[in-house]
């Protein structure tokens, strides 16, 4: 009945929105992980929660015209995808990329609505962005083209109605400078936008709360074997936000970090990327905006490797943290026979759907992206918190609530994951969990 009902929906998606290749994907992965969910509770599609959630309450595409260096005249196409505002206000990061399109925004839209259900914070789902590159970008392009982009961003944002935050290609500096256009627009000062300065209304680890969130989710995942990460050999791959602070707290907590990466190329590092290491690399990348290669030059004994990622390096624990499609059927198959048994996803649908089979078949603990990088947002929501307050919390008070929150989303998706027969399932448990509190919010507001 319910693979029926699952397999109809599925087939008008594909139907309706052509192309979007990555958007049918994370429907798809979502939809079939429901089925025991839909068979336990017909009501759902009585009400066709399926149709209503994977058509986004709102679309917003626009032109973002700047001037370069150069003088020359550019347009980029920005978006903003809010997708559904079941349980709290739209919320999601903003990506710059130039792989930027709808159906990436659409997938990353539609997983932000299950992976903040999975917070037990009150917010929707939305993501949005841009198909710029920051990449050889000067100051005074980033500050511009920031400002363009908040010239029409702003009207559809609000504290109480969007709030987007940073994701690939949008970090603190840009943040900032889309906020100081935000509120010479609106004159308001409020918390429309998270991932601030501290200065400025920012919560406390913010920047750090999608890294530490990961390897907190990853540490419950290891504590239902028994085990802890002291002594572990992991492997990260990406070099940005995600993947330095998701490297800072294994280091802290005994973990040996051997690889980073880019786009570029991959570096490993057999004794281990310990704290003075990765505060070079912070310093590399965050300041001098440089490229993982040159890690290299300035530690010999790591080799680098160009076009190459990190899943055929032996070690215990995996964790994707650059983009999505990053691990392959392939790659997930060299993890597992270099003795891998752990994979937390600190980017966003990093495993392809092959990858994520032959993770499951092997019964390793796999922790997909929805809730292993809800710390992230969580935080934001925490940050949102603070700002309707007028308040600032302690770092030691943020870091207590991020892993009480983390412990959470672990803890019920594994309950979730047991109650419909797939015992160690986080997929199944994240998904199902995400779901049914928000097609229970839905049927609860009516035909909306
Ligand atoms: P950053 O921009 O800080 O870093 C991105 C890193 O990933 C860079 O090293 C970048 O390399 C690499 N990368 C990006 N695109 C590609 C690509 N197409 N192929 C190979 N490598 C790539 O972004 P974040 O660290 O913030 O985000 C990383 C992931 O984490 C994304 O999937 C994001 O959606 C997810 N995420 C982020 C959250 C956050 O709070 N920031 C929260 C939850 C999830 P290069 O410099 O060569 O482009
Ligand atoms: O993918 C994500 O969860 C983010 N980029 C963070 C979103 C947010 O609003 O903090």
């Amino acid at each position: 009945m319910a693979k029926e009902y699952i397999n109809r929906v599925m087939e008008i998606i594909v139907q309706r929105n052509p192309r979007e290749y990555e958007f049918h994907q994370a429907v798809k992965e979502v939809l079939d992980s429901l089925e025991p969910a839909l068979d336990r509770h017909p009501c759902y599609e009585k009400y066709k929660i399926l149709e209503r959630l994977t058509e986004p309450e709102r679309v917003i595409v626009f032109r973002v015209p700047w001037v370069d260096d150069n003088g020359e005249y550019r347009v980029n196409r920005g978006f903003r995808v809010e997708f559904n505002c079941a349980i709290g206000p739209y919320k999601g990061g903003l990506r710059f990329h130039p792989s930027v399109n709808l159906g990436i925004m659409k997938f990353l839209g539609f997983e932000q609505i299950l992976k903040n259900a999975l917070t037990t914070l009150y917010m929707g789902g939305a993501k949005g962005g841009a198909d710029f590159d920051p990449k050889g970008k000067s100051e005074r392009e980033m500050m511009i083209f920031c400002q363009s982009f908040m010239t029409e961003l702003y009207r559809h944002i609000g504290p109480a109605t969007d709030v987007p935050a940073g994701d690939i290609g949008v970090g603190r500096r840009e943040l900032g400078y889309m906020f100081g256009q935000y509120k010479r627009i609106t004159n308001q000062f409020n918390g429309a936008l998270t991932g601030k300065s501290l200065n400025w209304g920012g919560s406390q680890l913010r920047p750090e709360a999608t890294g530490y969130g990961c390897v907190y989710f990853a540490r419950e995942m290891l504590k239902t074997r028994g085990e802890e990460f002291k002594g572990k050999t992991c492997v990260i791959s990406g070099a940005g936000n995600v993947s330095q602070f998701t490297a800072e707290k294994l280091i802290q907590l005994g973990a040996k970090v051997v690889s980073l990466s880019d786009s570029n190329g991959v570096i490993h590092d057999p004794a281990g990327i310990d704290a003075e290491k990765l505060a070079w690399v912070m310093d590399l990348k965050n300041k001098r905006r440089g490229r993982i290669r040159e890690y290299t030059e300035k530690y010999p004994n790591a080799a680098y490797r160009e076009k190459a990622n990190p899943w055929d390096i032996p070690c215990d624990c995996a964790f994707p943290c650059a983009t999505q499609n990053e691990i392959e059927e392939i790659d997930a198959k060299n993890l597992i026979k270099n003795g891998c048994y752990l994979v937390a996803e600190g980017a966003n649908m990093p495993s392809t759907p092959a990858a994520i089979r032959v993770f499951q078949k092997a019964k390793i603990l796999y922790g997909p992206g929805k809730a292993a990088n809800a710390g992230g947002v969580a935080v934001s929501g925490l940050e949102m918190a603070q700002n309707a307050q007028f308040i600032h919390w302690s770092r030691e008070y943020v870091d207590s609530k991020l892993q009480d929150l983390m412990k959470e989303i672990h803890d019920n998706s594994w309950r979730r994951a047991e109650e419909y027969g797939s015992v160690g399932d986080y997929v199944v448990g994240a998904n199902i969990s995400g779901f049914l509190k928000v097609a229970d919010a839905m049927i609860e507001q009516g035909l909306v």
